[in-house]
């Protein structure tokens, strides 16, 4: 199923019905008054978010909802039935916008929020309403209210703690099915996830986040390239980005012969530390504001190395040198076991990393 998180809408709430023109038409009474009723009210558009839908896939089926017009009024001042309202559900997270303009009109944070987008018209009035001292008989009734019309636009927008970003292939769905429930698809090709997945994270009794798990990035990603970077809304409301660096880049690094063993390392550092900025290059070039967001950077695969424990110890810290030296925007205060290691694989260190961002997510 493909994830739709963007539908244009067209909304439409009913008219009012219109007022009526009536007599009293009754034996013995030959000139009775006027007794037309009012019209109904039309029916109004509400949306109402719920955590029970997950995406904007409805939307692609129908795309018109039309309230329900208020009926005529009638004689003997009997008033016409009101329109239904219908109700238009959205997951939590969607964001309402006038599409001509594109301005925000509702946000949808929380579940069970509701929003009246257009209102029914009011009902004409009977002709009842119209008598005066001089016009006895008004042969006239007010035609209903016409309801309101808007066009809309509606994204969904991930509600979610912490993100896993990085490259195809660096084993962020493999890291969301240890952290979580969730079961996404993991394959050991590029480009698996094409649409984000979402995983509750439990650290304790009633502590609990939320993550989700971004498609693969790359380099161009800006101009296209892989499955470009639409996506990297999602994580513009997440507090923190998990910046997941593959292991296996590491490995052209570890044959070098022994009396090289410094060099590697450096090569092996370097290289990651350009990965990482050519991902970093991509969120700045999406919003500067993701860039500037907490992450915790992350090297996966540690199993690859357990046969050489300390070479993949000295990359992370020669890689951190990097990072200390890096750009000013990220040379920031890490955590001092930083860049963390793990293996999805084994599990190692999985949940140092759930306490990482526990902690950096409650503070
Ligand atoms: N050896 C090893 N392999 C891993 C580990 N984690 C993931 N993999 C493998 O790496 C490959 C890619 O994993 P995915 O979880 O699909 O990677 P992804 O980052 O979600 O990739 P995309 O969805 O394509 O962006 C799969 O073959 C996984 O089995 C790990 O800790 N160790
Ligand atoms: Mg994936």
């Amino acid at each position: 199923m493909r994830f739709i998180d963007e539908a244009k809408i067209k909304i439409m709430a009913g008219n009012g019905g219109p007022g009526c023109v009536s007599f009293r038409r009754e034996k013995f009474i030959p000139r009775g008054g006027p007794d037309g009723g009012d019209g109904g009210k039309g029916g109004s558009v509400i949306f109402e978010s719920t955590s029970n839908l997950a995406t904007l896939q409805d939307f692609r089926f129908k795309r018109s909802y039309q309230a329900e017009n208020g009926q005529h009024g009638s004689g003997k001042n009997k008033a016409g039935r009101d329109g239904e309202d219908i109700t238009v559900y959205v997951p939590v997270g969607t964001i309402i916008k006038n599409q001509s303009n594109g301005d925000i009109l509702f946000d949808f944070t929380d579940n069970g929020q509701k929003w009246v987008a257009v209102k029914g018209g009011r009902g004409g009035k009977g002709n009842t309403h119209f008598v005066t001292s001089v016009f006895q008989a008004p042969k006239f009734a007010q035609p209903g209210e016409e309801g309101q019309t808007r066009e809309l636009q509606l994204e969904l927008k991930l509600l979610a703690d912490a993100s896993l970003i990085g490259y195809p292939n660096a084993g962020k769905s493999t890291l969301i099915s240890r952290m979580s429930a969730a079961h996404p698809k993991i394959a050991d090709y590029p480009f698996t996830t094409l649409t984000p997945n979402l995983g509750v994270v439990k650290v304790a009794d009633f502590k609990s986040f939320v993550v989700a798990d971004i498609p693969g990035l790359i380099e161009g990603a800006h101009q296209g390239l892989g499955l470009g970077h639409k996506f990297l809304k999602h994580i513009e409301r997440t507090k923190i980005t998990v910046h997941l660096l593959d292991g296996t880049h590491l490995l052209d690094f570890t044959t070098m012969p022994d009396e090289e063993a410094g060099a590697s390392v450096n090569k092996g550092a370097q290289e990651l530390h350009r990965l990482y900025l050519a991902i970093r290059k991509e969120l700045e070039l999406f919003n500067p504001e993701l860039a500037d967001k907490d992450e915790v950077i992350v090297i996966n695969k540690s199993d690859l190395f357990l046969g050489q424990p300390q070479f993949l110890n000295d990359v992370k810290i020669e890689f951190r040198k990097l990072l200390e030296k890096g750009p000013k925007k990220i040379s920031r205060e890490l955590l001092p076991k930083e860049p963390l290691s793990i293996s999805c694989a084994s599990g190692e260190g999985v949940h140092d990393l759930i306490n990482v961002l526990w902690e950096r997510l409650s503070t």
